[in-house]
C-alpha cells in the first residue's frame, strides 16, 4: 500500500508547508478560539503544523523556536507571552534563515527585521474603546464621580500593557473617573475571581466600576461579585474586552456591561501570510483586525452570529 500511495503523488508536487507555532496557552475562551482557528486553517490548507503550548511561560516558548529552528520548519509564527526578552532567540532564528510570523501578541525589539509580519489587533484602541463607552455612561448617569478597579492582563503582555494605557488616556479626559485599584489576574477566570475578592475586601462598596482586560477575568469577577452579595452589571458597572460567547451570555443575563471585540481568528491569515513569505511574495509588515464594541443591548440579538 505505501508503495502504491507513493506512486500516485506526482515527482513534482512541493512537499507541503511546514509551520513552527508556539501558542501562549490554553487561558482563556479567546485563546481556545484562536488556536481552534489556527489548527483548521493549517488542516485545511494541508499545511504541516507543528503546535507547541508554552502555558503561559515565556521560557517555553524560546524553547519551542529553538526546537523549531533544529528541526528546518519553513516559518515559525508565534504569540509572543510577554513583550520583551525576544532580540537572542529571534536572532538565531534570523540566522537561520527562517522567517518568523508574530500573531496575536507584539514583541518590542530593537530591529524589526528579526520577523516579517505582525498579525493582530491594535490593543491600545480597544482600550480607548472600553474608556470611551466608560466616559459615555459616565455622561448618561450625571456625571458623578466613579471608581474603578482594573483586572489587568499577565504582566509584561502586549494587550495589558496596550489595554491599560488606551483606557487610561481616554479616561483621563474626566476628571471624576479614578482607577483606585489595578492589579493582573492573569488572564484567567480562577485569578481574576481571587482578585475581584481582594479588591471588594479592601474596597467594598467604594468600587462603582470593574475594567476587566478580557472576558474570562470578568467572568470570575462576577462570581466573586456575587459571593459579596451585589449585584454585577449594576452595583458594579463591567467593562471588559474579548467579545467571546461567554461574555455575551453574561450581558444576555445582565451581569456584563459591555465587551470590546477582539477578534482571535487569526488562523486564515497566518496560513496565507506564511504560504506567501515563502512563496517570496511581498507581506504587509503589520496586519491590523478589525473589531467592534458590543454593549449588552443588543446581546440577545448578536449572540447567535458569534463565532467564537
Ligand atoms: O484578550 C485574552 C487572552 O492576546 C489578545 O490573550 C490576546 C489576549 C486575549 O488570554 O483573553
Amino acid at each position: 500500500a505505501a508503495i502504491a500511495c507513493a506512486a500516485a503523488i506526482p515527482a513534482f508536487a512541493a512537499k507541503p508547508l511546514t509551520i513552527g507555532f508556539s501558542q501562549v496557552g490554553a487561558e482563556s475562551e479567546w485563546r481556545t478560539a484562536n488556536t481552534a482557528s489556527i489548527k483548521d486553517a493549517a488542516k485545511k490548507a494541508g499545511v504541516n503544523l507543528k503546535f507547541a503550548d508554552a502555558q503561559q511561560q515565556q521560557q517555553n516558548q524560546v524553547k519551542a523556536i529553538r526546537s523549531f529552528i533544529a528541526q528546518r520548519v519553513d516559518v515559525i509564527a508565534f504569540s509572543p507571552v510577554v513583550e520583551t526578552g525576544w532580540e537572542t532567540v529571534l536572532r538565531e532564528a534570523k540566522n537561520a534563515k527562517i522567517p518568523v510570523i508574530l500573531t496575536d501578541r507584539a514583541v518590542k525589539v530593537t530591529d524589526p527585521s528579526l520577523y516579517v509580519s505582525f498579525i493582530g489587533s491594535d490593543f491600545v484602541e480597544e482600550g480607548r474603546r472600553a474608556g470611551r463607552w466608560l466616559l459615555d455612561y459616565a455622561k448618561k448617569n450625571g456625571d458623578k464621580p466613579l471608581n474603578i478597579v482594573e483586572l489587568q492582563g499577565t504582566t509584561g503582555a502586549a494587550p495589558a500593557i496596550d489595554r491599560r494605557n488606551g483606557f487610561a488616556e481616554v479616561i483621563g479626559t474626566n476628571p471624576k473617573l479614578k482607577v483606585i485599584r489595578s492589579q493582573t489576574a492573569d488572564f484567567t477566570r480562577a485569578k481574576g475571581k481571587e482578585v475581584m475578592e481582594a479588591f471588594l475586601k479592601s474596597e467594598g462598596k467604594k468600587i462603582n466600576v470593574l475594567y476587566a482586560h478580557n472576558d474570562d477575568m470578568a467572568i470570575g469577577a462576577i462570581q466573586a461579585i456575587e459571593e459579596a452579595g451585589l449585584k454585577p452589571g449594576k452595583d458594579i458597572i463591567i467593562i471588559s474586552i474579548d467579545g467571546v460567547k461567554g461574555a455575551f451570555e453574561a450581558m444576555k443575563a445582565g451581569k456584563l456591561n459591555v465587551t470590546v471585540e477582539c477578534n482571535p481568528l487569526l488562523g486564515p491569515t497566518l496560513i496565507q501570510t506564511a504560504q506567501d513569505v515563502v512563496a517570496g511574495k511581498p507581506v504587509p509588515k503589520r496586519i491590523v483586525v478589525n473589531e467592534g464594541v458590543f454593549p449588552a443591548e443588543v446581546a440577545a440579538k448578536e449572540l447567535p452570529n458569534r463565532k467564537y
